[in-house]
């Protein structure tokens, strides 16, 4: 492990800030989504707030509290901590020209508090957190006009931070829109709910290419600004595995693994790969891809691959595979692995897989991978004034081992390592307090109520040994 690899934390600014109307703040994507759970869905409203709970107005109050939190954070002894800029603290609408001084003023403070600790901030431009009104009024990334929204964005915070930021992401998990079937991916990806009997999927090739082209021009605009800047893309690395040694198992899992790497293929190669150009071709899409966004995606390829790192798929087309209920791929090809075992929230817990994919990427592209996020969702119980959290010490334990074959056995270039949630946030796809991730407990339930109090679980003193040792002791 290299001496300067960086330990940390990972959040986003909806999923703990809250104060979603404060300072001039503008109302987001994830502020007009009501709470859910592992059993029923969040429900995307339309903007019009009747009484109904939404999470991610209050999160944990990170906005008051992020003096606090970044102390307890820095006792862990963390190097980074990776969070996102909320668009509509700086742009509350998205399409103004000037930005919000007051937004831009607690990222300062942020930072600096950060930098005061030694913590390094790493930065996603966009987490699911994109104006509504750029939604309501544009119809999200349909448009292409949300290229210079984003464009000026970014612009303006990369000029602002230049000097206390070096890490930056464009797009989290930019690969989610490929999953077609949940409404909750094309609406915090992109901005956009389906209509009825639309292709969909040509919706979200041309969304994916106005967001590949932002993505291309900001890293470009980056490197202006600060020739040091490190720009990263941002993929949901799930390996898909074949169930059987059936050639048609093989192929399908293959295919899956190329409509993921699609999106890192164009923004760590600058071009679509070719099977995407021969699929465009044989339905008969006509994209809005000029030879200028061509050329910006040439120029603008990215620096590092940041990566969250959960759980796999495994995909067979055979009759008899035990298929499962949520079916995210649509095709009915996602089926049950009998060799790993699943958590509350149906998400398979495969170590090794971590190791498998940090290969694949490596191999593929030659490039730095930063693991950005990795952590186990679990209903943790406060007990008396304890948390013990023994399950996601195991989990985060046997990943770390593995990452670390990745990278003393393997000769993969990993340079950080962020647990998801430091500090319980709400849960992005069930909008859950439920569903912890923390070194630190939050005092909060599903419907709102509790202290706020943050409390350390047993994770903390463990995570603070792993830092400090530099992954030696697990
Ligand atoms: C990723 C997101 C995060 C995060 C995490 C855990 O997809 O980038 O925002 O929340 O998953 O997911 P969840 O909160 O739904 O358990």
């Amino acid at each position: 492990m290299r001496d300067n690899f960086l330990w940390g934390g990972a959040v986003a600014a909806h999923q703990v800030e809250g104060a979603w109307n404060q300072d001039g703040k503008g109302v987001s994507i994830a502020d007009v989504m009501t709470a859910g759970s592992k059993d029923h869905a969040r429900e995307i409203t339309n903007g019009v707030l009747e009484g109904k709970f939404y999470p991610n107005h209050e999160a944990i109050r990170f906005y008051e509290n992020y003096q606090a939190d970044v102390k307890l954070f820095a006792e862990m002894g963390f190097k980074c901590l990776r969070t996102s800029i909320a668009w509509t603290r700086i742009f509350p609408n998205g399409d103004e020209n000037e930005p919000n001084e007051a937004g831009l003023l607690f990222y300062d403070k942020l930072f600096d508090e950060l930098l005061k600790h030694g913590i390094e901030p790493v930065i996603t431009l966009s987490h699911f957190e994109m104006p509504y009104h750029l939604v309501k009024t544009y119809g999200g990334w349909r448009n292409r006009q949300l290229i210079d929204f984003f464009t000026r964005f970014a612009e303006t915070v990369m000029e602002r931070y230049k000097d206390k930021v070096t890490y930056w992401m464009t797009f989290n998990e930019i690969n989610n829109q490929r999953i077609l079937e949940n409404p909750i991916y094309s609406f915090t990806n992109s901005g956009i709910l389906y209509e009825d009997g639309e292709d969909k999927l040509k919706t979200m090739y041309q969304a994916a290419h106005y967001q590949f082209t932002a993505s291309a021009i900001t890293v470009a605009k980056g490197k202006k600004i600060n020739p040091n800047f490190q720009i990263g893309c941002m993929l949901a690395a799930t390996p898909n595995y074949p169930l059987t040694s059936d050639p048609e198992d093989i192929l399908a899992a293959q295919r899956e693994d190329d409509k993921q790497l699609f999106f890192t293929d164009v923004q760590v190669r600058g071009n679509y790969p070719r099977w995407a150009i021969k699929e465009w071709e044989s339905l008969g899409y006509k994209l809005d891809i000029t030879e200028t966004d061509l050329a910006d995606l040439k120029v603008g390829t990215v620096d590092y691959i940041g990566i969250s790192y959960y759980l796999s798929n495994t995909i067979s087309t055979r009759p008899e595979a035990v298929r499962l209920e949520d079916d995210l791929l649509g095709d009915s090809s996602l089926v049950e692995n009998p060799y790993v075992n699943m958590t509350e929230w149906g998400w398979s817990v495969d170590p090794a897989g971590l190791r498998y994919y940090l290969n694949m990427l490596s191999n593929r592209y030659e490039c730095p991978i930063f693991i950005v996020e990795n952590g186990f969702g679990y209903a943790d119980q406060l007990i008396g004034t304890h948390v013990h959290d023994v399950e996601r010490i195991e989990f985060l334990s046997q990943h770390i081992k593995e990452m670390k074959k990745a990278i003393d056995l393997d000769g993969v270039e990993v340079i950080g390592y962020t647990v998801w949630g430091c500090i319980d946030p709400i849960s992005f796809t069930t909008g859950e307090m439920r569903k912890r991730y923390g070194f630190i407990y939050v005092d909060r339930d599903n419907q709102g109520n509790g202290s706020l109090r943050r409390i350390k679980k047993d994770s903390f003193d463990w995570y603070k040994k792993v830092i400090e040792t530099n992954g030696t002791e697990l």
